[in-house]
């Protein structure tokens, strides 16, 4: 295979590229899973929406040591999967394994360590050498509460179903699988890919299959089939074994752009397909989004800048009003350590109207109810995001028109 996915026909690309690489193990547990889910879900009638969460890996070799991946710890996805059950869709959560799950979150990861929400009560009384029970202390017992009995209406009516990836064409056949089983949904069925996928990767059949050699094997070696010089990845200068180097050059092909076939092919009919383009460049970013919504012609692009995604997001629509800003009012936004406050509206500004200031800086409302005092944009995104899936289900569905 020597022509790019890229140049070829979205469905031939498909084949090709499948083709290379077997299906994850993992993958017939995962849609017995997934079919009994939808089943169950399709019977009640109930919305189930796909979320994708976190970022996918590129493998350097078959045999993997080393890959490349990127900064996505699934935020985005675990914290709006609990605003769509909070709505009563049922949630399938494809996530990069280890990134951060939907309640869970709030209590993992270094930032937020479960142990620093715990103390030991002291024994009783009455026996003073006894050890105190573990509790929660007492100033997070509201929200932990909160959280709890959240989670556990979820697992108990089955409205979550946890399904993890790691690499980029785990990810890949996970996707196309999932949308396939989820056809019995029709319009109840919402994709919502918030995953950071790679845009590169190395083919199968151009990657090593044993870790990638920093020096030269020793002669006495190099008849080892298992240290075969030949397959040693060193990028442009693969057809030369290395010779005692210590740069590696990585020859990356773009991942084909499968929007196309989850849009055209896999996704039930009437169902409503939402990507999300993560610019750096304010001035790129709406053209971008713009440009992505018109090449896949799917039903909404959310675009936001890695240094905003926090607190401001665009929805691009192919129905006016075509762009519009959800922005947390300022005062309400939550610290960010990796957030660039003042890049907030900027890429409103430079999407080249030549604006002195965003049209719509005045700040959409805080939904009632939210006694925190920072408001995650999740909640500004998915209620907006809900309306217009109605909307779509009512087209789509026969006699609801
Ligand atoms: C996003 O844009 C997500 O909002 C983030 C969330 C990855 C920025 P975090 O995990 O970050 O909360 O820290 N996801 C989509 C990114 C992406 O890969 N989009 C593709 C693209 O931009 C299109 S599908 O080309």
């Amino acid at each position: 295979m020597s022509a790019l996915l890229g140049d070829m026909e979205p469905a031939e690309a498909e084949s090709v590229y499948f083709n290379e690489y077997p299906p994850p193990k993992a993958l017939p547990k995962h849609e017995a899973l997934a079919r009994a889910f939808i089943d169950l879900h399709v019977a009640d009638n109930r919305r189930v929406v796909l979320v994708t969460s976190g970022g996918t890996t590129v493998p350097l070799e078959a045999q993997t040591v080393r890959f490349i991946d990127n900064f996505s710890a699934g935020t985005r996805g675990a914290t709006s999967a609990e605003y769509f059950l909070q709505e009563g869709y049922a949630v399938i959560f494809l996530h990069r394994q280890y990134s951060l799950l939907p309640y869970s979150r709030h209590y993992s990861h270094s930032t937020n360590c479960f142990l620093d929400f715990m103390d030991e009560a002291a024994p009783a009384a009455d026996s003073p050498n006894a050890h105190g029970s573990i509790q929660v202390r007492s100033e997070y017992q509201d929200e932990m509460r909160d959280v709890l009995r959240k989670y556990r209406y979820a697992k108990q009516n089955n409205r979550l179903l946890l399904l993890p990836f790691t690499t980029v064409a785990e990810y890949m056949f996970e996707l196309r699988s999932l949308a396939k089983l989820m056809r019995p949904l029709g319009p109840n069925a919402l994709f919502y890919l918030a995953a950071a996928v790679s845009d590169f990767f190395i083919p199968r059949h151009r990657m090593a299959e044993h870790k990638i050699q920093s020096s030269e094997i020793p002669a006495n070696l190099e008849n080892n089939s298992a240290l075969d010089s030949e397959e040693i990845y060193t990028g442009e200068n693969e057809t030369q074994p290395p010779k005692n180097s210590k740069k590696l050059v990585v020859n990356l092909d773009p991942v084909p752009k499968f929007l196309h076939r989850l849009v055209d092919g896999w996704a039930p009919e009437g169902s409503m397909v939402v990507s999300f383009k993560l610019e750096t460049d304010p001035s790129l970013l709406v053209y971008k989004a713009r440009t992505a919504l018109q090449r896949y012609s799917h039903h909404l692009v959310i675009g936001n800048l890695l240094s905003t995604r926090k607190w401001e997001v665009v929805f691009i629509t192919p129905d006016p009003p075509h762009e519009r800003w959800l922005r947390v009012p300022k005062a309400r936004r939550s610290k960010s350590i990796s957030g660039m406050e003042d890049q907030v509206g900027l890429a409103e500004i430079m999407k080249g109207k030549g604006e002195e200031h965003p049209s719509q800086m005045e700040e959409n409302p805080p939904p009632g109810g939210l006694d925190h005092d920072g408001i995650e944009i999740e909640s500004l995104i998915i209620p907006e995001l809900v309306k217009l899936h109605e909307k779509m289900i009512q087209k789509n569905t026969p006699g609801q028109q």
